[in-house]
């Protein structure tokens, strides 16, 4: 281990934030305490089963290691049952009598914070059925949340035996379990996918101080060509940052991350029916080949096939069988800037554009470094519900409750989670055209795997070579059923606020 890892070694930082947890069955748990004294000492018996950075990552690179050597399979010897936890606003006022974002915070991460999930909705698309007042949690008007405890294990019996000591914990504590998610990774050939059958989890930021760098190319992470590396304090309060200058932040955040939680509900048959259907509206336009199929219309809409495959290197059809291309994270949209390989609505190309920004018509690229490194996020989802099964009328049947256990760190609310939700995901803009205003009506569209109903362009090349495109209606069928603004602190924070403490 070089010095300069050293974030492997913290025993600060929480376990789930640089490492991830990385397990295949998780469980959140959302605490609401009666009585700050309880709280406290339910508190000082958590904190130390809270799985640190260091002991994830070594698990981590041990389970790599075995997995390597016994040539794929999942070493059934090596098991872990890791714990984390994280705070609301109201969660660390009621533990440490104080409040933690005194005064004026408006547009800050740290006003986000103290709003909270649902006073931000607005401003994220979540209107409609996924308006707060739906939620299942963290509505504003149902329940207080003030912690969300995460545990996560290799089986479902370590899963519910950790769950069953925290439950016992919660009621000594007088605490009310407001809410319980479970997640899990799906079952055999959908191990890695999320519900609507693509491969999740391939493309992660590299964390300089915890990921080696590749020495050929250093600003990517070894072994993982075209993962960038991005400086720590966009993760980890209290790090520098993309460039370098730490943000003033009160003490009780420094080594914490702040954690989104969102219960996003998929509808499968629904979000596969109306790729039919917008497939059929492009062949009658004339805008794609006669041949084209829905697999590779839904393709465009997420930027990779379903094995992970990204169309920006093979266009034509997925590439299943081969391992390289599944986690092929090499990407560049140079040379597509309207997104004709890759649309630029893609689910890809919205929430990380990468090289593909142009701002200015017949403009260079904008740098990665410059617009994009400081807009990342570290995913920490999981899957929950049965995987669909159209011939089921029970689970796994079109009305059985599914979808995406969004979750999220990063050390800015607003500058990283909210500015890709609002400014890319929900912007019709978004990423700009590089054509004259002549072309304005050609603009990308919302995200139409995620984001608000709405109008995307499909743009492409007709057979005699001419730009043309095709306006398509998309519906959502991505609901927000609950959600939660955390903030997973330090070790030592959590010690403190143990003793009723928060360090200013
Ligand atoms: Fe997405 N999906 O199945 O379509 N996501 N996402 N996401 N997402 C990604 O690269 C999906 C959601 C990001 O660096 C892949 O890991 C679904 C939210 C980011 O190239 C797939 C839901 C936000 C990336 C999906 C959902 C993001 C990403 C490709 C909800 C943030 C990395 C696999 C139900 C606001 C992009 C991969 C990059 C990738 C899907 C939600 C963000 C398949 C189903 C809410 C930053």
């Amino acid at each position: 281990m070089t010095q300069d890892l050293k974030l492997r070694e913290s025993t600060e930082i929480q376990g789930d934030i640089l490492a991830g947890f990385k397990k295949d069955h998780v469980t959140l748990l959302f605490l609401k305490f009666e009585e700050a004294q309880r709280a406290r000492t339910w508190l000082r018996w958590l904190t130390p089963r809270i799985a640190t950075t260091k002991q994830v990552a070594a698990f981590n690179k041990a389970f790599s290691e075995a997995r390597r050597t016994s040539g794929g399979d999942d070493p059934k010897t090596l098991k872990a049952v890791w714990h984390g936890v994280s705070f609301t606003y109201s969660g660390l006022q009621l533990l440490s009598g104080a409040d933690p974002v005194p005064g004026d915070a408006a547009g800050t991460t740290l006003g986000a914070f103290k709003e909270g999930a649902a006073r931000r909705a607005g401003a994220l698309g979540d209107s409609g059925q996924s308006a707060p007042e739906k939620w299942i949690f963290g509505n504003g008007t149902g329940q207080a949340i003030h912690a969300v405890v995460t545990v996560a294990a290799d089986t479902p019996q370590d899963l519910a035996a950790a769950v069953t000591d925290q439950r016992e914990a919660a009621a000594q504590a007088k605490a009310v379990i407001v809410f319980q998610q479970n997640g899990a990774t799906l079952p055999g050939s959908r191990r890695g996918k999320e519900h609507f059958g693509f491969k999740d989890g391939i493309s992660e930021p590299g964390v300089a101080g915890f990921d080696e760098p590749d020495p050929e190319h250093p600003q990517w992470v070894k072994d993982h060509p075209g993962t960038r590396i991005i400086p720590a304090g966009e993760f980890v309060v209290g790090l520098p940052p993309v460039g370098g200058t730490v943000p003033v932040m009160p003490g009780w955040a420094l080594n914490g991350s702040f954690q989104v939680v969102r219960r996003l509900a998929q509808d499968v048959p629904g979000w596969w029916a109306q790729v039919a259907v917008q497939l059929q509206v492009l062949r009658e336009a004339k805008t794609v080949a006669q041949d084209a199929t829905v697999e590779w219309l839904a393709a465009r809409l997420v930027g990779r096939w379903r094995s992970g495959t990204p169309i920006s290197k093979c266009p034509f059809a997925d590439a299943p069988n081969d391992p390289d291309a599944s986690t092929d994270n090499d990407l560049t949209f140079r040379g597509d800037e309207l997104g004709h390989i890759t649309p630029l609505f893609s689910h890809l190309r919205k929430t990380n554009p990468r090289d593909g920004l142009v701002v200015t018509p017949g403009g260079q690229p904008l740098p990665e470094e410059q617009v994009v490194d400081n807009r990342r996020i570290i995913r920490r989802g999981i899957p929950y519900g049965q995987p669909f099964d159209p011939a089921s009328e029970g689970p796994g049947g079109p009305d059985s409750p599914r979808g995406l256990v969004f979750v999220c760190y990063q050390s800015d609310l607003v500058k990283q989670f909210e500015f890709i939700q609002a400014d890319w995901v929900n912007s019709l803009n978004f990423p700009p055209r590089p054509k004259p205003p002549a072309d304005e009506d050609r603009r990308p569209g919302h995200d139409p795997m995620i984001g608000s109903s709405g109008r995307v362009t499909f743009e492409g090349v007709s057979e005699s070579g001419e730009n043309i495109y095709q306006e398509l209606q998309f519906q959502q069928f991505v609901h927000t059923e609950g959600a939660v603004y955390s903030f997973a602190p330090s070790l030592s924070t959590l010690r403190l606020l143990g003793a009723g403490k928060l360090p200013a």
